[in-house]
């Protein structure tokens, strides 16, 4: 047979050196630009835990966590037991010089084989059903004590409205729950529900998903042992933004828990400057509360006290002076899809309606 010519070696052309450098450029810059307009979260995240279900404070999820070791101990062992025995074949059965003329041994049909290889994945398989099913059944059969903290958990595409109908409070995005002392436990249970399509409620260091349905509450629980700020998200693809419908779980002394609840027990500041009136004349009144004033809209999340949570747009900006006029200004600069639209106000406006919103603590 005859060998094909060896072709000479390609020269670079320049022109396409250039368009290689342009897209590597490009790849940084654009990687560098997400970076730096993530409107302060990344930094403000990377402080926190990362929402990692090993790494539990919360009763539901210890639970959870075990069970999930354990399902992947009985995997990484059918994996080990698989491996070695396909690994022991092929070693051992390998083909040798001289083995052309023969034929392996023909095996039809064997009981033993079949009978093993058919109860002993039944065996592996009931035994996970058993245990999953115990977990889930040890969740769901927890009863809300007494003093149960009690929460209505709202889903809207794209933010989270938190309700404490006891306490009457409403909120967004940030949930404040107590942390839960094993000797008094005071658990949180949450009744799901959504305005609109389904999602998704998970706070993985707290417990496990909850699908959050139309026309339907669905309820979980959490039972916090430690301090500290616990970041979820939605986990079910529901719109656009689904990506950027996150939320924080703010566990906190009960002392400081309480002092939350009395300030958000507070209606606004009745200051009635400039922002106000501007606030209140514009449509922002039929979408937003501000308790004390005229506005009572429910489409967005209460304002009441807004300087009180972090964020702003579930999680999509730090909740500072110039991401709050970026947002007044046109949401979808920073959450393209929102469904709040761009209110045209000018300039001089804008700065009015953020200083009245930062002075709603
Ligand atoms: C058509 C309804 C609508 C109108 C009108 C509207 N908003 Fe909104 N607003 C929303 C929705 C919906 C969100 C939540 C967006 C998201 O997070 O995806 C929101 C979010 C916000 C937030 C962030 C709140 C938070 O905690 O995340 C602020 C601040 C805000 N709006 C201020 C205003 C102001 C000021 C006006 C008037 C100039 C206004 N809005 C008009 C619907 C509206
Ligand atoms: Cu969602």
């Amino acid at each position: 047979m005859e060998l094909p010519e060896s072709t000479p070696r390609r020269r670079a052309r320049p022109l396409r050196c250039i368009t290689r450098c342009l897209v590597v450029i490009g790849i940084v810059a654009a990687a560098t630009c997400a970076a730096a307009s993530d409107w302060g979260m990344g930094a403000a995240n990377s402080r926190l835990a990362p929402p990692d279900m090993f790494n539990p404070v919360s009763t539901p999820a210890y639970d959870i966590e075990t069970l999930a070791w354990f399902a992947i101990a009985v995997c990484a062992g059918i994996a080990l037991v698989v491996g070695a025995l396909l690994a022991y074949s092929i070693i051992r059965f390998r083909s040798r010089a001289g083995d052309e003329e023969r034929e392996p041994p023909q095996v039809y049909g064997s009981n033993p084989i079949e009978f093993a290889w058919t109860v002993v994945p039944l065996l592996i398989v009931f035994v996970l059903i058993l245990t999953t099913a115990r977990t889930i059944y040890t969740v769901e059969a927890a009863i809300a004590p007494p003093n149960a903290i009690r929460i209505r958990v709202i889903g809207h595409q794209w933010w989270w409205e938190v309700r404490y109908p006891g306490l009457k409070i409403v909120t967004a995005n940030e949930i404040h729950v107590p942390v839960s002392d094993p000797a008094h436990p005071t658990p949180t249970f949450l009744d799901l529900e959504s305005a609109d399509v389904a999602h998704s409620f998970w706070v993985p260091r707290l417990a496990g998903k909850t699908d959050v349905i139309p026309n339907r509450r669905n309820t979980m629980w959490i039972e916090p042992r430690r301090p500290g700020v616990y970041l979820g998200q939605c986990a079910e693809f529901c719109g656009t933004e689904h990506a950027l419908m996150l939320l924080r779980v703010v566990v906190e002394p009960r002392a400081q828990w309480d002092q939350w609840v009395a300030a958000q027990q507070k209606t606004a500041a009745a200051s009635s400057d400039r922002g106000r009136r501007i606030f209140e004349s514009t449509a922002c009144v039929n979408c937003h509360t501000i308790k004390g004033t005229v506005a009572d809209g429910r489409f967005g999340p209460d304002l009441t006290h807004f300087m009180s949570r972090e964020t702003i747009g579930s999680g999509a900006a730090m909740n500072t002076h110039d991401n709050l006029r970026i947002w007044i200004k046109d949401p979808a600069v920073i959450k393209p899809g929102a469904l709040m639209p761009r209110m045209n106000l000018s300039d001089a406006d804008i700065d009015a309606v953020a200083g009245y919103l930062e002075s709603l603590h």
